[in-house]
This record gives structure tokens, C-alpha cells and sequence, in this order.
């Protein structure tokens, strides 16, 4: 088949994905002749390994239009994907250090910025209360005084992360991999808070509360607050995080203090923290029960309704990876024929066995180094280096293998109405020439 005169294959995949393939690929799957220039046309440079191109490919390059960018005091140019609530991600090429720095933080919030606390932060308080013996209502100064401090890196990854691989599409911000950061978090253990305040035989699930306004501004409503099992929260790396790199942390990341959470949903990191309830049973605030932050035990067909009944909290995020060294869209000068490669990789709970790099469509794969994290909870640092045949247009899939063996997939598994845990393959594109 050949590509209709009267628009470029390039609109004809921004306006109709499908149909753009169908006419670039054969019913076999080969790209033609005449249809394999004109993808390469597209593409800006030809395409060495289009042996290897599966049927119905649609190549990276193709698959996005131009990203808003914030414009925020003490914030990068992370890229927009709602304003109301604030919702910006990271480029993966901006998570190039091994910390995050503060500006390059991703922005999740289900309600509205609080106003920056006024007064002396030390004298922000925190509540303790439910089924403990002692309840406890502390100021941060208290907190500072009474339990040691802590320094750790730690990953927070949001829950929807990955969530724009879904197909259908699933109601929630469109995230590719950005809703990951990895900072310094200094803070009190939440185990030696809730210790101080006796954990009563029953207490089984916390339930968090932070000062954010609800997006209506209904003073009745919380914007969000989730909870968790009390094995999570007595977790050594489970924080009341009260500094961010060696800083106090900015308002937008939930100044003065905020849970910090590592390897669960980033939900569960409560900003702003005013209050955490000590409960006999699940949390039932705003964020639990549903299809919130839960997935199916068991497949359901991908666009389904569902109440979800049969569904299970997210717990631990799932292995992911992203390519830091390189842009997607990257174009680079003719004749390379070495690129360096390099990114980071984390499994929740769990760590990362192998990162693995393939240019030729997955045909072949070759394994990078992965570096140990800061400490448990921290991502992993991977680099290597590929060669390259000749110019052309390339994609780099990356993809990372947890300790338990579980690899990122070729597509999103588990599809479930409101996106969580899509951690398939990623694809960079790159022109070289
Ligand atoms: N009080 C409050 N805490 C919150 C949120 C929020 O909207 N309000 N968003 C949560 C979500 S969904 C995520 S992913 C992280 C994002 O933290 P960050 O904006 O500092 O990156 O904060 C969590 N804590
Ligand atoms: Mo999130």
C-alpha cells in the first residue's frame, strides 16, 4: 500500500495511529518498499534494524505531541500534565543525579496548595491518636528533641505511574515514567513515634491526614488520605520527614512535615501532615476502598466497569527503569557509533537484579551494570554502552529485572479503571545524522 499524497505519515499518526499503520505495514508484518521510506521520511533518517520491527509497530519517535512545561519558582521545567490539581512530571533526562534535587521533584496533589505555614516550624503539630495507649499531639520541635534522626535516600514513586501505557486509556494523570523521585529525606522513624505512643493490641492500619484543602474548598472533605497496614509504618525506613536534600522542605512538597513512605504509592506520603490515626481496621478516608489505589486479584477485561470487588491495595510499585543519559528524540551528530547509557531503576520493596538494552526492536539484549542503592528503599544507578551499526533512526528499550526475577513486560499488565502498576518496556528514540 502506499501513503496517501495528500498528508504526511507523520500527521496521519498523530491523527490516526492505527490506520497510519495499517497503511506502513504489510498484512505480514515486513515493511515494504515504498512504505518503509515513507515511515523513514517520517522519521528523518532511515531505519537499520526495520527487520526487526514487529507488525502494527508504532515507532517511538511518532508517539507524542509537544509537552507544557511549569514555570514555578524553585522548580525545573517539568512538564504540566494537570493545573488544577497541580500535577508535573520529571523528564527521564532530568533524573540524571543519583539524588534528586529539589527542583527536579515531581508535583502530585489531589486538592488544593496550602498556604506556606506562617509561623515557626518547629511549632508545626503533629497528632498521634487511636489505638494507642498514650496519644500523643507533638511539634516538630518535640519530635526533633525526642527521636533520633534519620538520613536516608529514598524512592517515591505515585501510584499511577506508567499510567499513560494503558489501552483503553484509564480516567487519572497520563504519566510516562516521571512520578519517581529519589531524595535525601531527614526525618524521625514513624516506628519510634508510634512506639512512644504504645501501639494497643488491635492497632492494625494507620489512617493519614494532611492540611491541603480539599479541591472544592469544602472544609468537610479531605483532598486525600490514605493509610496503611501498621507492618508498613513500623518499617525502619518509614519517616516523618521533616528536611529534603539538607533543606527544609518547600511548600508544594508538603513543608513543614510529611510522610515519607518509600516503595509504596506515593499516596501514602501524606504532605503537609497533621494527623495519623491509629486504627483496628483498614482506613476508610479519601484514596482507600474502590478501584483507588487497587487492583484486581484476578485480570479483568481491559475497559470493564467495576466497582472493584475482588480488587487488593497497591502495596510494593513494580520494577521500572528509566534512560537519563539520552533523551527520546534525541538527535545526534553522524557517525556516532558508540552512545553512552545510563539511568536509574528501583522495585518497591525489592531491588533490582539486571537492566537490560536492546536497539534492534528486542531481537537482542545486552545486560548494563547495575550499582547497589544508597540503602534499602534508594534507586539503583545503571550505565553502559551500545554500539551502533550505521546512521539511522534507533530506539533504545531498557528494561529491569527485580531480585525475584520479575521482568518489566513488552505491554502493561493487570488493566484496571484507574491505571495503576503499568510498568512496561520503555523506548527512546534516537536519530543519529
Ligand atoms: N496532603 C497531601 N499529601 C499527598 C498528596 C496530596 O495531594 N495531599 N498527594 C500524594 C501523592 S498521590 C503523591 S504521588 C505524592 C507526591 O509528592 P510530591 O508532590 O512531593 O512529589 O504525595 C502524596 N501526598
Ligand atoms: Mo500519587
Amino acid at each position: 500500500m502506499t501513503v496517501p499524497q495528500e498528508r504526511s505519515l507523520r500527521e496521519l499518526y498523530a491523527e490516526d495511529a492505527e490506520r497510519a499503520d495499517a497503511l506502513a505495514f504489510g498484512r505480514r508484518g515486513a515493511l515494504k518498499g515504498a512504505s518503509l521510506a515513507a515511515l523513514g521520511a517520517a522519521l528523518g533518517a532511515g531505519i537499520p534494524f526495520s527487520r526487526h520491527m514487529p507488525v502494527g509497530y508504532l515507532p517511538a519517535a511518532l508517539a507524542q505531541g509537544a509537552p507544557a512545561t511549569l514555570r514555578m519558582d524553585g522548580k525545573a521545567a517539568l512538564v504540566i500534565l494537570g493545573e488544577r490539581p497541580l500535577v508535573a512530571e520529571t523528564p527521564e533526562t532530568m533524573l540524571d543525579d543519583a539524588v534528586t534535587p529539589v527542583d527536579k521533584l515531581f508535583i502530585r496533589n489531589n486538592g488544593q496548595v496550602p498556604e506556606a505555614f506562617a509561623g515557626d516550624p518547629r511549632s508545626w503539630k503533629i497528632r498521634i491518636d487511636g489505638e494507642v495507649n498514650t496519644p500523643l499531639e507533638i511539634t516538630l520541635g518535640e519530635l526533633e528533641q525526642r527521636f533520633p534522626p534519620v538520613t536516608l535516600q529514598l524512592q517515591m514513586e505515585c501510584g499511577g505511574n506508567g499510567r499513560g501505557q494503558f489501552q483503553p486509556q484509564t480516567r487519572g494523570n497520563q504519566w510516562g515514567n516521571g512520578a519517581i523521585s529519589n531524595a535525601a529525606w531527614t526525618g524521625v522513624r514513624l516506628r519510634d513515634v508510634l512506639t512512644a505512643a504504645g501501639l494497643k493490641p488491635g492497632a492494625s492500619h494507620t489512617g493519614h491526614f494532611g492540611a491541603d484543602p480539599h479541591l472544592s474548598g469544602d472544609p468537610n472533605r479531605a483532598a486525600i488520605s490514605r493509610g496503611m497496614p501498621i507492618a508498613k509504618a513500623m518499617e525502619e525506613d518509614t519517616l516523618i520527614a521533616l528536611r529534603l536534600n539538607g533543606q527544609p522542605i518547600p511548600n508544594i512538597h508538603g513543608a513543614p512535615a510529611r510522610l515519607l513512605v518509600p516503595g509504596w504509592p506515593g499516596s501514602l506520603s501524606q504532605k503537609w501532615l497533621t494527623r495519623i490515626l491509629v486504627r483496628s481496621t483498614p482506613h476508610d478516608g479519601a484514596g482507600m476502598g474502590g478501584t483507588s489505589y487497587r487492583v484486581p486479584v484476578r485480570p479483568i477485561v481491559p475497559g470493564s466497569e467495576n466497582n472493584g470487588r475482588d480488587f487488593a491495595d497497591m502495596q510494593s510499585m513494580p520494577v521500572r527503569s528509566v534512560l537519563t543519559s539520552l533523551a527520546h528524540g534525541a538527535r545526534l551528530p553522524a557517525g556516532t557509533r558508540e552512545i553512552d547509557l545510563r539511568g536509574a531503576a528501583w522495585a518497591g520493596d525489592d531491588t533490582v537484579r539486571a537492566v537490560d538494552v536492546s536497539l534492534d526492536f528486542g531481537a537482542t539484549w545486552r545486560p548494563m551494570q547495575v550499582a547497589a542503592p544508597a540503602n534499602r528503599h534508594a534507586w539503583q544507578r545503571w550505565t553502559g554502552k551500545a554500539a551502533l551499526p550505521s546512521d539511522g533512526y534507533f530506539e533504545v528499550w531498557y528494561r529491569a529485572t527485580d531480585d525475584k526475577g520479575r521482568m518489566q513486560p513488552h505491554l502493561p499488565a493487570n488493566w484496571n479503571p484507574q491505571g495503576y502498576g503499568a510498568n512496561a518496556i520503555s523506548r527512546a528514540a534516537i536519530l543519529v545524522g
